[in-house]
């Protein structure tokens, strides 16, 4: 089969502007790579760009290519609304973004061909959407009208997205011969039995028309297996596919070719992994399980959710996503969540997963919406159902499909939308995934229990996604007082590095509350959400950086005491994903890598808590006894205890020395046990609770570790009260550079050590405690320039 791509030597004219570009590309990144639109990131420039979506937008292109028998023109992806003409003729017209078009063009081309595609202002399109049917959006939500089409809903503006809507065309564009039959359809299905795999593929013509196939399956370890087209086949010493954490990530090629006369016409190469993937919801003691397990062994997730990379999807690049997975990978993140209100991934996002052993919890895109009564977008949002499942279905990393994000949980259930939710998500959609990829466990919503509007948020029951913390202002240790079965959301909203502030503000915006910075916090109220946490527990930052440190801390901390919880109940749950892995643009979100992959300190809290072995510590104090110091009737009315965990996420026993101390602010031990403990494989020891009766716990804190063949393999400290009321001595904080290593010593207990650098640096670790002694950190990328180190200790004296 014949591909001539028609990507370069565009033509865009965009109102009054006109200039040449190569496809993918969009109106934003055109007028700004030509200097009509200033960096879109930088201050309020979001709002003096909009007026281009208020014009109409055409690509053009002139080619010359006559076809051949049967030519069929195709688009990859166009976003969205479009009229396409080919040489003076209406050839079609589109209206999702999701999907991809292909138009018959046999007879239409000649030796010098025009091709345009038109269209009209995607403001127009909203507000002509919106008169039809008013559906809902909230004031941190899309433009009016964004929920009524199938475009990225989080294009037009999310509660950690800017209003940048674009039109373009975002994906490739070629010409397709079909002179000779191409391959359309390949199925992959795979049964597992008794240590046996056994592998059907089903290969069909485009268009239909009976064919011969040659497929061949390449195995890791080089050997060559030959299957028949819809024949099941047992396979050959199989070698399966694991999460990573779980066992190795074998991959083998698939390679089938279309025959014609005995010589290949096309020919179709996919990488497959052999895993039995389940999602198993079985009644148990607590209510209903939520787990997956693959080749028969249950995964405790641990991860976050992604959102698109850009909102000028254009620039979603390979190399951007690689370097996006490796830092999950560095955190020990085995899965991640794609969030239903942006886009269905590139392949190579999915291939980076296959390869990485990353479990993808798949949503379909519709998020936080009422349905439109529109018949013809809810068949829209099927058919682009179908065709992604299509795409990705053979993925071995694919681990759920989810119908959606947070529909059930935001539909009226008694009026029309409720209608309309059950028969598009419980009715229509189920059909759709079980004819298309009905070997992919499926779930209706995120969250759901039992479906029909039956609380969809149950904690004992599906996946759960807690906004007790941030959107309803609880303390961080809400998280404490619930038994979630699988936890696909949470987090909290923090400032990313100052050099990101700086990439987005004029030297007179950098406040917290300066309308530059409010635009860039997409949260209603955010900034202002953001302090009152950090005042819960620290004192008022006096600057910039101190802002922004606190609310890392505060953030790390809140996914930290999430995670942690989640682990200490491994088993009743099984998952802890939280919201959000990345950025869409540079701004103050809930994301821990922002926009240009600087790392957030509750990505290094992940490296910890994601760990394969892991201490935790719920401890209780002041905090956890009551909301306010002015409740304090006796000087030791309060509850000082610590509950340690080991978890252990391998597959071997381990056994090591789990010691905790009662320490002082200079970080002497006052009071210490050590314990031999084994752990078996995947699973949690619980230590005896220990009572700190009568402790100072302005002055007093708890250290821990676990320390296995002479190795500390995890360690923390945990305070009986908010940091801001912890009475911190001097701990003289120096640091020392030796090549690729940074060595902090403290003289005294340093509590959140931050080192820090004029330069981008990865270090194997950062915002950790001292004990009044060191600890050598290697750096992973960057340089060490101008090196500095703080701890709390330094805000608590200004
Ligand atoms: C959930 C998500 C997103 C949102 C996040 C933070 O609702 O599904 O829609 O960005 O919370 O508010």
């Amino acid at each position: 089969m014949n591909k001539i791509q028609l990507n370069d030597g565009w033509k865009l004219k965009s109102g009054p502007h006109e200039f040449a570009t190569d496809v993918p590309s969009s109106v934003y990144s055109v007028l700004t790579e030509n200097g009509v639109i200033d960096d879109l990131y930088f201050g309020d420039n979001e709002l003096r760009v909009i007026d281009h979506m208020k014009e109409q937008c055409v690509y053009s292109r002139k080619f010359s290519s006559r076809g051949s028998s049967r030519t069929l023109l195709c688009f990859d992806g166009i976003d969205t609304v479009s009229k396409i003409t080919l040489n003076g003729k209406r050839i079609g017209e589109t209206c999702n973004m999701h999907r991809k078009y292909e138009f018959d063009v046999t007879g239409l081309l000649q030796d010098e061909n025009e091709l345009l595609v038109e269209f009209p202002p995607i403001y127009r399109v909203f507000e002509e959407k919106y008169k039809e049917e008013a559906i809902y959006t909230e004031p941190s939500g899309p433009l009016a009208g964004a929920k009524n089409i199938r475009k990225s809903f989080c294009m037009s503006g999310w509660d950690w997205a800017p209003r940048l809507a674009d039109m373009g065309i975002w994906k490739e564009v070629y010409l397709l011969d079909l002179s000779t039959p191409a391959i359309g359809d390949l199925e992959i299905r795979q049964k597992h039995a008794d240590g046996k795999v056994f592998l059907a593929v089903n290969a069909s013509v485009k268009d239909g028309a009976a064919a011969t196939f040659a497929m061949e399956l390449l195995a890791p370890d080089g050997t060559v297996q030959r299957l028949e087209n819809d024949r099941e086949t047992q396979i050959r010493h199989p070698m399966l596919w694991w999460p990573r954490g779980y066992g190795e990530q074998h991959l083998y090629t698939l390679t089938v070719r279309l025959l014609e006369d005995g010589k290949t016409v096309d020919t179709a190469v996919k990488k497959i992994g052999l895993r039995k993937m389940e999602l198993v919801r079985e009644p148990d003691a607590y209510g209903e399980s939520y787990y997956h397990r693959v080749n028969g062994q249950p995964i405790f997730a641990m991860g976050a959710c992604y959102v698109a990379e850009d909102i000028l999807f254009t620039k979603i690049t390979r190399e951007r996503t690689e370097k996006l997975l490796n830092d999950c990978l560095f955190a020990n993140y085995n899965t991640l969540r794609v969030w239903g209100g942006g886009h269905y991934p590139h392949d190579f996002f999915y291939e980076l997963c296959d390869e990485k052993g990353i479990l993808v919890f798949e949503d379909m895109m519709y998020a936080c919406s009422n349905i439109p009564a529109n018949r013809e977008t809810q068949e829209e949002f099927l058919l682009e159902v179908e065709e992604n499942l299509k795409r990705i279905r053979h993925h071995a990393c694919l681990a759920v499909i989810c119908g959606n994000n947070e529909m059930e949980l935001w539909t009226h259930p008694d009026d029309i939308y409720g209608e309309r939710y059950l028969d598009l998500f419980e009715n229509r959609l189920p059909k759709v995934v079980k004819s298309t990829a009905g070997e992919i466990p499926f779930v209706t919503s995120s969250p759901t229990s039992k479906g029909g509007f039956q609380n969809p948020n149950d904690d004992d029951c599906g996946d759960q996604h807690c906004w007790d913390v941030w959107a309803k202002g609880k303390s961080i240790y809400e998280y404490r007082k619930h038994f979630f079965r699988y936890l696909s959301e949470y987090g909290l909203s923090a400032f990313p590095d100052e050099k990101t502030v700086k990439a987005f503000t004029a030297p007179e915006d950098r406040n917290a509350f300066s309308r530059v910075m409010e635009l860039h916090q997409r949260c209603v109220n955010g900034n202002k959400t953001i302090l009152s946490y950090i005042v819960d527990r620290y004192r008022v930052p006096c600057n910039l950086s101190d802002f922004i440190y606190l609310s890392q801390l505060v953030q790390a901390e809140a996914v930290e005491c999430g995670a942690d919880h989640q682990r200490a109940n491994r088993g009743r749950c099984m998952g802890a994903l939280y919201w959000q892995l990345n950025d869409i643009w540079p701004c103050i979100s809930f994301s821990g890598i922002d926009y240009f992959g600087r790392y957030k300190a509750v990505q290094y809290f992940a490296k910890r808590f994601f760990a394969p072995i892991s201490v935790i510590c719920e401890e209780t104090g002041e905090f956890t006894t009551r909301e306010s110091v002015i409740q304090q009737n006796e000087l030791y009315d309060y509850t000082t205890t610590a509950q340690l965990f080991v978890s252990n996420e391998t597959d071997e026993p381990v056994t090591g020395q789990l010691c905790r101390a009662l320490r002082n602010a200079a970080g002497e031990i006052l009071q210490e046990s050590r314990d031999t403990v084994t752990v078996p494989s995947r699973s949690v020891y619980k230590a005896g609770l220990q009572d700190f009766h009568k402790t100072d716990v302005n002055r007093h804190y708890i250290s821990y570790s676990f320390t296995v063949g002479g190795e500390v393999v995890a360690s923390g400290t945990k305070l009986f009260t908010a940091p801001k009321y912890f009475c911190f001595t001097d701990p003289q904080l120096t640091v020392s550079v030796k090549g690729d290593t940074i060595t902090v010593f403290a003289n005294a207990f340093a509590k959140s050590v931050q080192i820090l650098s004029d330069s981008d640096m990865v270090l194997s670790d950062n915002f950790f405690d001292l004990n009044a002694d060191n600890k050598t950190v290697k750096i992973l990328s960057g340089k060490a320039e101008n090196v500095a180190v703080k701890s709390l200790y330094d805000l608590q004296n200004q």
